[in-house]
């Protein structure tokens, strides 16, 4: 993709993007990486992470308060926040990935 398709595409995601909280927040697994690395929910949200990679994946709290199995490819993980705070998660397979969900 071209640098200034990938900014259009981009910039047609935010304009569609809600202002508030998503209804039903996502995290992406893509290329070793939790996109958004950092995720704003509202108290009692069910978050979904969802395996682009062909490589297996997990999503471990850093505490170990919950964790996925191994995720493959296009495998999908909920996990719902019930209190306010800022949680670290990481892949047990590849800890170098690492991302937040702050629960407001
Ligand atoms: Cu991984």
């Amino acid at each position: 993709m071209s640098r200034a398709l990938f900014a259009l595409t981009l910039a047609g995601a935010l304009a569609l993007a809600p202002t508030g909280h998503a209804a039903t927040p996502e995290v992406q697994i893509k290329a070793f990486h939790f996109m958004p690395a950092t995720l704003t929910v509202p108290v009692g949200a069910t978050v979904t992470w969802t395996n682009g990679d062909d490589e297996t994946h997990t999503v471990t709290a850093t505490d170990r308060a919950y964790t996925s199995s191994g995720l493959e490819h296009a495998e999908r993980y909920a996990h719902r926040f019930t209190a306010r705070g800022t949680y670290t998660y990481f892949c047990a397979l590849h800890p170098h990935m690492t991302a937040t969900v702050v629960v407001r």
